[in-house]
């Protein structure tokens, strides 16, 4: 996309022309990076919604620019959308930020005028996805992601919150239209096609029986139900690969010294087990391409990954419920042990609604859709027979490490390596 062509909006709209300007306009930002000395404007927005822009002065400091448009990038000004998910991006930045500092972006400034986030520049970062993509590991980014729902999910809900504060939170966080983008996208559209749907020509007859497998609908009715009845925890909400940045300690790959989740303009009060199946269905498509690409370790390891996740949003859980819950007078061990049951199940039934809907749906993945089509045939088939047998398996046992196995036996099943 082109910026230096004029977008209409009732606001003004960036472009890297423009940009030193806005920063003289805000005076926080004085202190972050000089507007007369920018060095470089790039603009790197690839995602489905957002101008993005990366900026650096002389002095070396940086930072990001990142303005909501009104409208779905990935479609064009047809499809209106509210600016106004750039709020809930800086709400959750800052709750989520108090919550677990060090695994999101810093947010230095939030401009409701324009809709522009200025957040910390994470240059030396790669995007996880992409870094998957390349064949690359970054140990303990898994269990950062699942420390990182651990302390938000415990941390927004009535046990790590007082009730007035999180009354409040949970108002200001309703984000009805960018949550109706998940309901039709995530939990109908893959079933019901609006005429967005895509596969090749070899999986149509895949999709087919997707949409009419009667076990697969009715368990995401009730998937879309949960999500839009549940007001457990301010979420992330769109938290797949895609959305976290990850850096090695030491070179290209190996041990993450950092991870950070962003993008988290679908915040809103949901279900906590959404953000882990996020992570798993993203996991699984990681897998499937590794599988397609005849790198079988590198899938178990991908697998392995759902496992890492969830002991660590575990650990994280228990701990916070054994030092900070509220009212444990009436929140007992019980309870604990039923959520973390019940969410350990609905991981599987998000992770297989997340992964069938890249399949599918709108919005794809870069995992999957870089495959030449003779592989991909292949790998988009194991995802969706995955998602199909985890939620008929769920209930059976319903440990990660088994969700874990099953999408390695379809996977290795289905490939078709051209
Ligand atoms: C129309 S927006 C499509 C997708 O992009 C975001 O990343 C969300 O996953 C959304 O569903
Ligand atoms: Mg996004």
């Amino acid at each position: 996309m082109t910026t230096d062509t004029a977008v209409e909006a009732p606001y003004e709209i960036l472009t890297p022309q423009t940009v030193p300007a806005f920063l003289r306009s805000r005076p926080a930002l004085a202190e972050r990076v000089d507007p007369d000395d920018l060095r470089s404007v790039r603009e790197v927005g690839d995602g489905n919604l957002n101008l993005v822009f990366v900026l650096a002065d002389g002095a070396g400091r940086g930072l990001v620019l990142k303005q909501a448009l009104p409208y779905v990038r990935l479609v064009g000004p047809s499809w209106q959308l509210t600016p106004d998910r750039a709020r809930h991006e800086a709400e959750a930045l800052r709750l989520h930020g108090r919550l677990a500092t060090d695994l999101v972006p810093q947010l230095y400034d939030y401009d409701p005028d324009r809709y522009v986030l200025a957040i910390e520049d994470l240059s030396d970062h790669r995007v996880w996805r992409t870094a998957l993509n390349d064949g690359l590991r970054h140990d303990g980014a898994a269990e950062a992601m699942g420390r990182f729902v651990g302390r938000i999910a415990f941390g927004t809900s009535v046990l790590g919150m007082d009730a007035g504060e999180r009354a409040a939170t949970l108002a200001a966080a309703v984000n009805p239209e960018l949550c109706l983008i998940t309901e039709d996208l995530v939990f109908t559209e893959p079933y019901v096609d609006a005429g967005r749907n895509s596969v090749l020509p070899a999986n149509e007859r895949d999709a087919a029986e997707l949409a009419a497998d009667r076990t697969m609908v009715d368990a995401m009715g009730q998937a879309k139900w949960a999500f839009m009845t549940r007001a457990e925890a301010l979420l992330h909400g769109d938290l797949h690969t895609g959305s976290v940045m990850v850096r090695a300690a030491d070179g290209e790959e190996g041990p993450a010294d950092s991870v950070k989740a962003f993008d988290s303009e679908f915040a809103f009060y949901g279900p906590v087990a959404f953000d882990l199946g996020a992570l798993w269905g993203n996991y699984v498509i990681a897998a499937a391409r590794a599988t397609a690409l005849g790198d079988d370790e590198r899938a178990t390891w991908a697998l392995g990954l759902c496992t890492r996740t969830w002991d660590a949003f575990e650990a994280e859980f228990r701990g916070a419920w054994a030092d900070e819950r509220a009212d444990p007078r009436m929140f007992g061990d019980d309870l604990r042990e039923h959520l973390l049951a019940t969410w350990r199940s609905e991981a599987w039934l998000f992770g297989a609604a997340k992964m069938t809907r890249r399949i599918v749906g709108l919005a794809k993945t870069t995992d999957i859709e870089t495959l030449p089509p003779p592989l991909r045939e292949g790998a988009a088939r194991g995802v969706l027979r995955t998602a199909r047998r985890w939620v008929r398996e769920r209930v059976v046992d319903s440990t990660p490490r088994r969700a874990g196995d099953i999408a390695g036996e379809v996977l290795a099943a289905t490939a078709t390596r051209g």
